[in-house]
């Protein structure tokens, strides 16, 4: 196995079959996504099953709160497909098109993600984008980290909710009370620090972050446009383009990302699977999940 750092944000992994990864080899490639926030795999050749049971080694396997997310075999694989498997729809075409970490806006966010290609349009439109929110906290102007250093933010993804099929005839607020009812929103630190590293991090995104609790609305509005302002610039943006072969793997705890989106009449699919550490997300919040061991 070879990690190879880059000079920004992530490390290279090959010389690894994941299929038969050791147990030393998955606590060093743990510690290598705490400490480098993102990690590539390259050559990877994994069955749905075999990437079930890789992920496995890691933590325990998220189920998306939705199940029209979830692989019709596989309920830990969470779908992003535009393209009829047996002349059916699977999955959610369009995913992740905002800034955001995953599960933000639930009490107990999911810590690491993996993200394997599975079908990549040509050209190399297709990828996944980052933000180090590390690095973005330490450059962030001081007038504004101060303000978020104190600040306890409001979560809640319901206005990225696709509408489904079986939604049909359904009103918009009915929607959205339904979507409420198993993903109502969560506060958290807009600044967490890492359980296992000694990193304070920024934890607010322009997907998720509704508000500044206890700031009046327009105050809030302003400090978090500028925010979102600053650590969008394009030249803080890490772009990860997609091959087949690649996995992606990430500390949701250090890092925003955001799906490039994909051209109009382009197919694309990838298979997530959220692995919950063992670890707080952050120091004091407790590990009360389902999914947990
Ligand atoms: O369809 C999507 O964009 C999914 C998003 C609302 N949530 C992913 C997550 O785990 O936070
Ligand atoms: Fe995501």
């Amino acid at each position: 196995m070879k990690i190879v750092p880059r000079n920004s944000l992530g490390a290279d992994v090959t010389d690894l079959d994941l299929r038969r990864v050791t147990a030393g080899e998955v606590t060093a490639l743990k510690e290598a996504v705490y400490d480098h926030k993102l990690l590539v795999f390259h050559g990877v050749e994994l069955t749905d099953a075999d990437y079930v049971t890789m992920a496995r080694r890691f933590g325990v396997p998220q189920r998306y709160f939705q199940s029209h997310y979830h692989h019709p075999e596989w309920k830990e694989i969470f779908v992003s497909n535009n393209v009829p498997m047996g002349g059916a729809k699977v999955g959610v075409a369009g995913t992740g098109r905002m800034w955001h970490s995953d599960y933000q806006f639930f009490a107990e966010p999911l810590p690491l993600t993996f993200v394997m290609p599975r079908i990549v349009p040509p050209l190399g439109s297709r990828g996944t984008l980052f933000l180090d929110m590390v690095a973005a906290l330490r450059d962030l102007p001081e007038q504004l980290a101060k303000v978020l250093r104190t600040a306890t933010c409001r979560q809640d993804a319901v206005y990225y909710y696709k509408v489904q099929p079986f939604d049909i005839d359904k009103g918009i607020g009915e929607l959205m009370e339904e979507f409420h009812r198993t993903a109502p929103g969560a506060s958290h630190p807009a600044v967490i620090q890492h359980p296992l590293r000694d990193r304070p991090a920024l934890y607010v995104s322009s997907g998720f972050t509704q508000c500044i609790e206890g700031m009046p609305h327009e105050q809030s509005q302003d400090v978090l446009r500028a925010v979102f302002a600053f650590i969008e610039q394009e030249q803080r943006v890490h772009i990860e383009r997609w091959q087949l072969g690649d996995l992606f793997f990430w500390d949701n705890r250090q890092v925003l990302h955001r799906s490039s989106g994909t051209l109009h009449g382009q197919s694309s699919r990838s298979y997530r699977i959220g692995v919950y550490d063992g670890v707080p997300f952050y120091p004091g919040l407790p590990i009360t999940g389902e999914n947990q061991p």
